[in-house]
């Protein structure tokens, strides 16, 4: 009873002394939630009350955001909580959402494609990223392997994403790239609205360059090629965002009918707002992709909220990165052990984690939506399952439904694909025997499949 009584006092001070307020912090946010009920006029002119300054609006979660100076916070959150139109009061701290990316997986830089081609220049570090019994990668655009794994260039002549609006909610994009600035339709800032939503992290626009690169004769290609690309900046060049920039970003997406919706950012903490807006999103028919994170853990945020498709990393071996967060919530596995995409300045880089396995998701979930607007997030999920096959090498914990394969995704009942020539027959995989060997052949036009000596149909 001592001890209850203790802690009861403890929790009192707690409650009625002011905290400590962070150093050289001249003003505080909160993230102030109402009743779903509470009319719009009524939220705003409570939020204005004490001198509180409104940061914005996040109607889909029913809240407001409002800045103050550090001396009025406490007693402005404590009026505010009493009264019977507020729902809760959240902080709003700046954090690093990239920690679990940055702490855990190194990037490196990626030698030019010149410098890849030449004898000489730092050989030793070369054959790291390509082992010397490996061909040297073209003169020219380089498939990265994790393209490739997925299958994505033999589904391209099906649909390469065209039509299919995507938003990267990160640290911006490299507006000047040449292998991205061709995709990118639109974006926003949502740290310094009335500034551009140029990437000066570097980690946005690596992950951007995996779902939509341009097909050209540089650089790299990425799963969907044609996809409209949107570029969310909530993360500054440190990788810091407030909540509320987060937040922000996923409302922005919503407003502006982005169908699919990549986040290769976490922290292990959990914040009821942004997992409302999870739910919210994927209610308003958004797919939403996140990264597990890399921190040897159990899922991160907001990977593991409820809605969000949960994706660990896999390496050219088809083994899990050891640093790949696992648990119940993993829904596929991708590429993401040193993913060659574009970066900054122009510039092309390798990076490792699950941020860079989400973004292959994201742009396999744009080659399905091209091919079947409106689907519900709930049938693309179920559609990349089925086109997915499990790694026999990974606990189901780390790869959910497993890794998901391009041609299976965007095939069609009856559908043939064609494969090449062999032998002066065109060679084609029957539907059934997708993401297999070549098991058939065919000559052209409507002769029947014979099958391959040694092959069934
Ligand atoms: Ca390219």
């Amino acid at each position: 009873m001592a001890r209850s009584i203790q802690i009861l006092g403890i929790l009192a001070i707690g409650l009625l002394s002011p905290e400590p307020a962070p150093a050289q912090t001249q003003s505080q946010r909160r993230i102030v939630v109402f009743k779903s009920d509470v009319p719009q006029p009524q939220r705003l002119l409570l939020a204005q009350s004490f001198g509180s300054r409104i940061v914005r609006e996040l109607p889909l979660i029913n809240a407001i955001v409002i800045e103050m100076p550090d001396t009025q916070a406490n007693t402005v959150e404590i009026t505010l909580r009493m009264s019977a139109e507020v729902a809760r009061i959240d902080k709003d701290p700046k954090i690093n959402w990239l920690l679990m990316e940055n702490a855990s997986s190194p990037d490196f830089d990626a030698p030019s494609l010149e410098i890849l081609t030449a004898p000489s220049r730092d050989l030793a570090r070369r054959n790291a990223f390509y082992p010397p019994q490996t061909p040297k990668p073209p003169v020219g655009q380089e498939t990265p392997w994790g393209i490739t794994k997925v299958q994505a260039p033999a589904a391209w002549n099906v649909t390469q994403g065209e039509g299919v609006k995507l938003a990267v909610i990160d640290t911006g994009i490299d507006l000047t790239h040449p292998d991205l600035a061709p995709n990118i339709k639109g974006g926003w800032n949502a740290i310094t609205t009335e500034d551009d939503f140029n990437d000066d992290h570097g980690h946005g626009s690596h992950i951007s360059g995996t779902i939509a690169a341009v097909d050209n004769d540089q650089g790299v290609v990425g799963v969907a090629p044609k996809v409209s690309l949107y570029s969310v900046k909530v993360l500054d060049k440190n990788g810091l965002g407030n909540v509320d920039d987060i937040l922000a970003g996923m409302q922005w997406a919503v407003d502006h009918k982005m169908e699919i919706v990549n986040m290769s950012l976490g922290s292990n903490e959990f914040y009821p707002d942004i997992a409302d807006m999870v739910s919210a999103m994927v209610q308003a028919g958004v797919i939403f992709v996140a990264a597990a994170g890399n921190s040897q853990g159990p899922v991160g945020y907001p990977a593991a909220y409820p809605g969000a498709i949960a994706i660990t990393a896999s390496d050219i071996n088809d083994n899990i990165s050891l640093l790949s967060n696992r648990g119940p919530e993993i829904a596929f596995i991708a590429p993401g052990m040193e993913v060659r995409s574009t970066s900054i300045q122009d510039g092309y880089k390798i990076r490792s984690g699950t941020s860079m396995a989400a973004p292959h998701v994201s742009g396999l979930m744009a080659l399905y939506v091209a091919k079947h607007k409106g689907a519900t997030p709930a049938q693309a999920r179920a559609a990349l399952a089925e086109a997915s096959h499990k790694l026999p090498n990974v606990p189901d914990i780390g790869q959910g439904a497993g890794l998901p394969d391009a041609v299976k995704l965007v095939n069609e009942p009856g559908r043939r694909f064609v494969l090449g020539l062999r032998e002066g027959f065109l060679i084609e995989q029957v539907p059934s025997k997708l993401g297999r060997p070549p098991a058939c052949i065919g000559s052209a036009g409507a002769e029947p499949l014979k099958p391959w000596p040694g092959h069934r149909l």
